[in-house]
């Protein structure tokens, strides 16, 4: 089916955002590389420019620093426009960067490109594979616990103010944390933004990660904040999934991505609180249940896992609103339907839900999942996230994952709508 208008629309704002090599999230809000963010960007640049797709992800891994870890923010040209930057967060990679990284969703949109186009991305993959493994493999040495993959930071899981953190965030006495000006809140409503509460223990977080010179075995040891994520634990699994489907096309040895996959799986089992019936965070320092429903726990089905309660739990999220996936529970207190990660539907989540949903046989909720997800759009606009019961556009506008998930996933032009 030829480009629709929204499809050109979503385009542009990907063209829009494009700095030259890599893609910010936002003008303004955002004026740097993210590393999630940027793959979902390359994915949706694949539906039209598959060349700028690739080069999308080769600058991400142009940041990786030598212990194999990608950043979560590679600061590629100076911007007073955003709080914290090069200067607090002192990474130590070849690009300016934070110290932390993301969820791997590289590998997985590097495998969709390949596929649509095997002869423009040949080379590319061939060059990115052993980064990609280098990478997966950190995660593996520096970040699990009982085989789940933990943060070291809320923003490592891309939810930042998620209420999975509230226990752990209140393990930290952010004493001596200074005075700082946050720019956030001069970009977009603060009522849709973290707490000044959160942002203390963010910058604390920081300062401590810098202290220590980004050292894992330090931080390891240090560091109070330490949760088992779902984000991280699913989307790891299924990125060694695709890796290893890579790496058996390139004719390259994967025995070790498989055992891996092996200790993620049963990782992601030590997620599973019988008490809610869900998969949920686990806080490593304290032990305890994070207690919550999140549009992470919906992530099984993308990690290649099933459980008949998800299910339970899906059709139950999914009826409270007109507007699934919500980031938190609709009838829990904590639920609040504009502030970021603790109520928000975000379309990259969805997409990767999605995604798990119809792989996984469950074919008419992922179909209605990417209805709904190309209602909101088209009714509401490339927005950051939304209101998952109204509807209305929340934080930045002309979002580039927002273009990149309609481009990728819930255009009509993609077929079957
Ligand atoms: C901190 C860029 C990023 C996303 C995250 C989202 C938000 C940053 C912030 O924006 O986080 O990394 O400053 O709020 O939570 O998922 O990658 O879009």
């Amino acid at each position: 089916m030829n480009a629709t208008p929204m499809d050109e629309q979503a385009r542009a704002i990907l063209r829009g955002n494009d700095r030259g090599g890599y893609t910010v999230p936002t003008a303004g809000l955002y004026p740097y590389q993210w590393n999630w963010d940027s793959a979902f960007a390359a994915y949706g640049f694949a539906h039209f420019d598959i060349q700028r797709a690739w080069t999308e992800i080769e600058t991400l891994f142009d940041g990786q620093w030598e212990n194999g870890m990608v950043p979560h923010i590679l600061f590629h040209k100076p911007d007073p426009g955003y709080f914290p930057g090069p200067d607090v967060w002192g990474g130590i990679g070849p690009v300016a960067s934070s110290g932390i990284s993301q969820p791997p969703v590289a590998a997985s949109f590097a495998k969709r490109m390949f596929e649509m186009d095997p002869d423009a991305g040949r080379a590319a993959i061939a060059r990115l594979f052993p980064k990609m493994k280098r990478w997966h493999q950190w995660f593996m040495r520096w970040r699990l616990d009982r085989g789940a993959v933990c943060i070291t930071h809320p923003w490592e899981a891309g939810r930042d103010n998620t209420p999975d953190w509230d226990g752990a965030m209140a393990g930290i006495n952010p004493e001596g944390v200074g005075e700082y000006t946050r720019r956030d809140t001069s970009h977009v409503d603060p009522a849709m933004r973290p707490t000044k509460y959160d942002y203390d223990r963010y910058i604390w977080l920081v300062q401590l990660g810098r202290r220590l010179q980004w050292d894992e075995a330090q931080l390891l040891d240090q560091n109070p904040f330490r949760v088992a994520d779902p984000t991280m634990t699913f989307i790891l699994l299924r990125a060694h999934r695709d890796l290893a489907d890579i790496g058996a096309r390139l004719g390259e040895d994967i025995s070790d991505i498989e055992r891996d996959i092996a200790i993620l799986e049963a990782g992601a089992e030590t997620l599973w609180n019988p008490e809610l019936a869900c998969y949920d965070a686990r806080d490593v320092r304290s032990g305890k249940w994070a207690g919550c429903v999140s549009n992470a726990s919906f992530l099984c089905w993308y990690g290649g896992i099933d459980r008949p309660e998800m299910i339970t739990q899906y059709d139950r999220i999914a009826g409270l609103c007109d507007y699934p996936v919500p980031s938190h529970d609709p009838s829990s207190d904590r639920f609040d339907a504009k502030r970021y990660w603790r109520g928000p539907t975000w379309g990259i989540m969805n997409a990767l839900i999605g995604f798990g949903l119809t792989e996984m046989g469950h074919e008419t909720r992922g179909a209605a999942l990417r209805q709904s997800t190309a209602n909101l759009i088209t009714r509401h606009g490339f927005a950051e996230y939304f209101d998952p019961i109204t509807g209305d556009a929340a934080g930045g506008g002309t979002f580039t994952w927002t273009a990149a998930v309609w481009l990728g996933w819930a255009s009509p032009s993609k077929g079957g709508l």
